[in-house]
């Protein structure tokens, strides 16, 4: 271990701590392949000591007796305590992550919005009273999970802290969160700042480790109480299975292959920047990633020309180097999305136009030129599958129906666009798109924290973000009194 590089450390029971092995992994550098901090290696033990913090939070400690008035109090400190140190995580989300320097500060404004948004909502939640005959009086109490294991992927790994916990501690519960091995560096330093916010011990507990190990013993444990993932479909049928053993439910968001449709009616100027940046933003490692451009018929040689050009004009290199994409998270991912090409070329799918990648960028980094397909084949694994990387494929389509046929052949259904200025084609589109947001003349909402999100099919089931999220974040109790004399 070289002693030069910063050494970040697990959160339990309010400690910052390294793991029990003393174990750890090194944090590489996307941009230039170097190793640049440490981050803990913990195994079942640490998870185990971490989820025994949190039980004992939530069931005798300060967290579980406290109101929601100052719960939603700690929340809002703990927010304005993250726009203090804004630069700084978005400088350590950017480096660690490899994301453009605008993204990341994109982010970490984000992410204060949710502990701000979810601080204001924890003491708005009521029950009902459900009228039934007789002398009963019934009341349903909206109560916290218990203790919440949350576990989150590197793209957003700031943004979706946000998210899982924003919602779970305003909600009362106490959270575990084993966030990604290959970018964490924003979550262990919030795991600091939450206990500088007042955070009670045990009431948040953040430990890093590979997935296999740590999430795995995350998952099986039998005194968590409720799981949120966020990953890819393989590892979330894992989870799935684990929490399945001991019965407890779990919210999944496993990404998409989402599609932006553009009729000839829409204001073409206005979508093709939107269009763009919906598949370049975070170099397309975003579960949400308009990945798919469906084009009428009638405009598709001229719009696909017009995107070609944009995209011709794309540039990758450095995360600081204020271009329009960063490198892919790691070897792996870039394995990944250059199987995809080579099976393109393969296929001799055609390539529209390509981006460039900076000639001084270095050469560890893991670079990938964005690119734009043209009349990609509609079951091919180009148009099917989630390449996480900053490749669109374009498709023409008809009519209506053709273009509701061809954005619901997806095994996947997490967002969906449409663009079009014919008001009541706007509404007939949005019902029929098997999607859990679909957007009418835009793409994103900067995040979206006000907004319920979560997939169809394989993107997964639950909603977080919103109000919805702090539901899923809780479970009813029906309370019946019987007054009768
Ligand atoms: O995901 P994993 P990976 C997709 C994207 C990407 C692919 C693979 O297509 O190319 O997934 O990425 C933890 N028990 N998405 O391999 O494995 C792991 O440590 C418990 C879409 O990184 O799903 C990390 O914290 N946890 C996605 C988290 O799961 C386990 C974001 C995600 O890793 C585990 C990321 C196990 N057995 C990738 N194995 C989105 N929806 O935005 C791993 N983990």
């Amino acid at each position: 271990m070289n002693k030069q590089y910063k050494s970040y450390k697990n959160l339990i029971a309010g400690k910052l701590c390294e793991a029990i092995d003393k174990e750890q992994i090194e944090v590489i550098c996307p941009s230039d392949g170097e190793v640049f901090a440490y981050i803990p290696k913990s195994s079942t033990r640490d998870i185990d000591l971490a989820v025994k913090a949190a039980r004992h939070a939530y069931d005798k400690g300060e967290w579980g007796k406290m109101s929601a008035m100052e719960r939603g109090r700690i929340l809002l400190k703990f927010s304005i305590l993250i726009e203090k140190h804004k630069s700084e995580l978005a400088m350590l989300e950017s480096r660690d992550t490899g994301k453009i320097l605008s993204q990341a500060e994109a982010d970490i404004t984000a992410l204060a919005r949710y502990f701000e948004f979810y601080a204001g909502a924890a003491d708005k939640i009521y029950g009902n009273t459900i009228p039934i005959k007789g002398n009963f009086l019934t009341l349903t109490l909206r109560e916290p999970h218990g203790v919440v294991g949350g576990i989150i992927p590197w793209n957003y790994p700031a943004q979706i802290f946000g998210r899982v916990v924003g919602a779970a501690l305003a909600m009362g519960n106490s959270v575990v969160i084993k966030p990604a091995e290959d970018a964490c560096l924003s979550v262990l330093r919030l795991g600091e700042l939450a206990v500088s916010a007042g955070l009670p011990a045990g009431a948040l507990n953040i430990v890093s480790g590979t997935g296999e190990e740590a999430g795995s013993a995350l998952t099986k444990h039998s005194q968590v109480d409720f799981f949120s993932f966020t990953g890819s479909p393989i590892t979330g049928s894992l989870v799935q299975q684990a929490a399945a053993l001991n019965q407890r439910g779990v919210t999944l968001e496993l990404g998409g292959k989402s599609a932006q449709i553009i009729f000839a009616d829409a204001d073409l100027e206005k979508a093709l920047p939107v269009i763009i940046n919906a598949i370049i933003q975070n170099s397309g490692q975003t579960c949400s990633a308009g990945s798919r451009v469906l084009i009428e018929q009638s405009i598709y040689a001229e719009f696909s020309k017009k995107l070609a050009e944009k995209f011709a004009k794309l540039k990758a290199g450095p995360h600081d180097a204020n271009l329009d994409l960063g490198p892919l998270i790691s070897k792996k991912q870039l394995n990944i999305v250059k199987n995809f090409i080579s099976q393109a070329e393969k296929e001799n799918i055609e390539l529209l136009a390509k981006g460039e990648i900076i000639d001084n960028a270095p050469e560890k980094g893991n670079y990938i030129a964005p690119a734009l397909y043209g009349n990609v084949p509609p079951n091919s694994d180009l148009a099917q599958k989630e390449i996480f990387g900053p490749i669109l494929c374009a498709f023409p389509f008809r009519d209506e129906e053709h273009a509701i046929r061809l954005a619901n052949n997806s095994e996947f259904g997490l967002v969906g666009a449409v663009w079009t200025s014919d008001g009541a084609r706007q509404m007939r589109m949005a019902k029929a798109i098997r999607a859990g947001q679909v957007y009418i003349n835009s793409y994103g909402a900067g995040g979206g924290i006000e907004l319920p999100f979560g997939g169809f099919k394989k993107s997964g089931h639950g909603r977080e973000k919103g109000i919805e999220g702090l539901y899923e974040m809780s479970t009813t109790k029906t309370i019946i009194i019987n007054h009768e004399n």
